[in-house]
């Protein structure tokens, strides 16, 4: 029913000084020019779109080589913008730019989570496990860390302000697709409880029984799903705009049902797209192989009409 579907906001984060290669910038244009917006209002959703977000300038004025200042610049910006989306009743969708602009967007959704009392669920679909810290981290690189930082990690003070840092219970983290982890990741990723849902489980049981299992808890206690889509979840053979392709990943059959069964269970809230780098696609295929899961996340069927099977 129409009345019920919230309006979708759409917020560009060009940022990429979190990830080790340039171009994932240029992701929420790619976005816009597969025709996201347009795709989203064909399943009959009122869309607004916020254009790109600006970081947030330090007092000092942020140094361009200061790659833990951008991001902070970044990440304050995003939490505020994040958490007034939510206080606005939208679904918000954000498109990025780097993995570590999650850091900012999760921040907005559980300050809002907070607030409501609803308990926050966060799905991490990703070949990586994104939990490195400051100091486990092999790269430096930011967009390598931000679940850690979401679990209430040490290593990142001051990244968003601290009205925002409202970690989110390990145990509702679901990290799913994984399939390269450094050693202190994997240490920490146990020691917290994290649950992780790598390839080699997903080739067992498939992805329909194990992400079952995570609708179900989340539809227990009437909680916010938040979906962080890492482009390199899927398989680089159909999505290969990526700057750190891992071989093995999810197909596209297993990526659209996901989202289809995301979809009819209705719990998820908001949604970042990151790590599209448009350089290094190919004919704009992996732009366009996102904007379709979206549309499946969003309600679009094999069968049905989409704007009336809602
Ligand atoms: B992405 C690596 N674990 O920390 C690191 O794309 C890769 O957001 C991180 O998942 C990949 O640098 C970050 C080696
Ligand atoms: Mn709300
Ligand atoms: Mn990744
Ligand atoms: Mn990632």
């Amino acid at each position: 029913d129409d009345a019920t579907r919230p309006p979708i906001q759409l917020l560009g984060v060009p940022v990429d000084v979190g990830a080790g290669q340039k171009g994932a910038s240029m992701g929420p244009a790619a976005l816009r020019m597969v025709g996201l917006l347009e795709t989203l209002e064909e399943l009959g959703f009122a869309v607004r779109d916020l254009g790109d977000l600006t970081p947030k300038p330090s007092p000092e004025g942020t140094d361009p080589k200061d790659r833990r200042a951008q991001i902070t610049g970044w990440c304050h910006a995003l939490a505020e913008r994040s958490y007034g989306m939510m206080r606005d009743g939208a679904f918000p969708i954000f498109l990025g730019g780097d993995h570590s602009l999650s850091i900012g967007s999760v921040s907005g959704v559980a300050r809002h989570c907070n607030e409501t009392g609803r308990p926050l669920f966060v799905l991490w679909l990703d070949a990586h496990g994104d939990f490195n810290t400051p100091t486990t981290s092999p790269s430096g690189n930011i967009h390598g860390m931000p679940a850690a930082f979401l679990c209430g990690e040490e290593g990142f003070d001051g990244i968003v302000p601290d009205a925002f840092r409202a970690p989110v219970d390990p145990t509702r983290v679901h990290l799913f697709g994984i399939r390269s982890l450094d050693h202190g990741e994997r240490v920490l990723l146990r020691a917290r409880g994290v649950d992780v849902a790598d390839m080699r489980l997903i080739d067992e049981y498939g992805v329909a029984a194990l992400l079952r299992r995570i609708i179900e808890k989340v539809q227990a206690v009437n909680g916010h799903l938040h979906v962080s889509l890492d482009i390199d979840f899927l398989d680089p053979s159909f999505a290969p705009a990526v700057g750190t392709a891992v071989p093995g990943g999810a197909t596209y059959r297993e990526a659209h049902l996901i989202m289809e069964m995301l979809h009819d269970a209705g719990v998820v809230g908001s949604l970042d797209i990151v790590e599209l780098n448009p350089i290094l696609d190919e004919r704009g295929k992996s732009a366009h192989a996102l904007v379709d899961l979206v549309a499946s996340l969003l309600g679009r069927r094999i069968l049905d009409c989409p704007a009336r099977s809602l």
